[in-house]
């Protein structure tokens, strides 16, 4: 990616979106409607791209989404040399680490010489943004749907994967509720990497938010991560292998609705991951002080008979699953520090 100018780059990334939407229809809407998507936990983790510009992963990963946690999303048109971004309300900086990427994101769409335009991108977040919990994720699959319904694209929630994965990779996932696989796919063209729906309903398992005081934003992104431990860990090399031999039998047990493989695989993908992340260099250290304990809690709950099973993201959060039988005892256990969401939506 180094040994390429800017311009390249965005050639490069227009050419793919071309093939994906070969006759964009000439229909503007002046205003796209509000679109929601769900924030998305990986079961089993996507780390590392194969390729930087395409945003291809370098294994295929599994995630369960957050039910209605996540972003709402609006974007207009509008008569301004800049764009404008807002979250939660308030103006960002278009420098900031939170809008350059949405900012890159809308440079593929933002017209031709002929005409260019610039855009007003509103999201609500009901999640923390950069703590681990996916906001990129939700925050892109909710972007891309307002563009493919202010430009009339019409295109399927597949051809949509395709498109918001070059916004954050883990954004294809946030295209559809519950259990989602995000294919690595083979060719470098790119367009065999997207993502689709696993067709597992499961109402009874629940997410829980670990957090007790803010942590503040992480110093590392994880595009940033990705790349230092990839290049630098000397156990990045068993990644895929190991990756797609979780991503295979995690798809078995959740077929077989076997909740126990589903929590050992996902810890372990968990563990895999923060130590290939560790052994970067230099060291990446997602893993708080906070989060250890957690981790403990979890364990020690286990050890009394509670199924219930931790997994960490490029944050500090923990994140518990967990069924509905032992709701109470977790809610009990751990008090004001978890907050429960049902992945499959509040009536289940
Ligand atoms: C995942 N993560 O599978 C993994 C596990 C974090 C840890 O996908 O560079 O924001 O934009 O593709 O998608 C977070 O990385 O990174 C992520 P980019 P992304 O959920």
């Amino acid at each position: 990616m180094l040994d390429k100018t800017l311009e390249q780059i965005s050639s490069i990334r227009k050419d793919y979106i071309n093939k994906i939407i070969p006759n964009p229809s000439e229909k503007i809407k002046d205003n796209s409607l509000e679109f929601f998507a769900p924030s998305n936990i990986a079961l089993v983790k996507y780390w590392g791209k194969r390729d930087d510009l395409l945003f291809l992963p370098e294994s295929s990963s599994i995630s369960l989404s957050l039910g209605d946690k996540g972003a709402k999303t609006k974007v207009k048109i509008i008569e301004s040399s800049d764009h404008i971004i807002i979250c939660n309300g308030n103006r960002v900086y278009n420098q900031s680490r939170f809008a350059r990427p949405i900012i890159e994101f809308l440079s593929l769409f933002d017209g031709n010489l002929k005409k260019k335009y610039s855009f007003q991108v509103e999201t609500k977040l009901n999640i923390k943004h950069s703590s681990g919990l996916a906001s990129s994720a939700c925050g892109f699959a909710a972007l891309t749907l307002c563009l493919n319904d202010l430009f009339c694209w019409e295109l399927s929630t597949r051809d949509l994967s395709l498109i918001a994965r070059l916004g954050s990779g883990s954004a294809c996932r946030s295209l559809f509720s519950g259990f989602v696989q995000w294919n690595k796919g083979e060719d470098s063209s790119g367009l065999d990497s997207y993502s689709e729906p696993l067709n597992v309903l499961w109402p009874e398992l629940r997410w829980g938010i670990l957090s007790e005081s803010d942590l503040g934003i992480k110093v590392h992104s994880s595009r940033k991560a990705m790349q230092i431990c990839r290049k630098t860990s000397p156990l990045y090399k068993y990644w895929p292998n190991i990756a797609k031999e979780h991503f295979i039998h995690m798809k078995q047990s959740l077929l077989k609705k076997d909740f126990s493989q589903i929590g050992q695989i996902m810890e372990q993908s968990c563990e895999v991951m923060h130590a290939l992340i560790q052994s970067s260099s230099p060291s990446i250290f997602f893993r708080k002080n906070q989060s250890l304990s957690f981790i403990e809690k979890v364990l020690e709950l286990r050890s009394q008979g509670i199924e219930l099973y931790y997994t960490q993201d490029a944050g500090h959060h923990i994140k518990v699953l967990f069924l509905q039988r032992d709701e109470q005892i977790i809610k009990s256990f751990f008090g004001n520090i978890v907050e429960v969401i049902q992945p499959f939506g509040k009536d289940s």
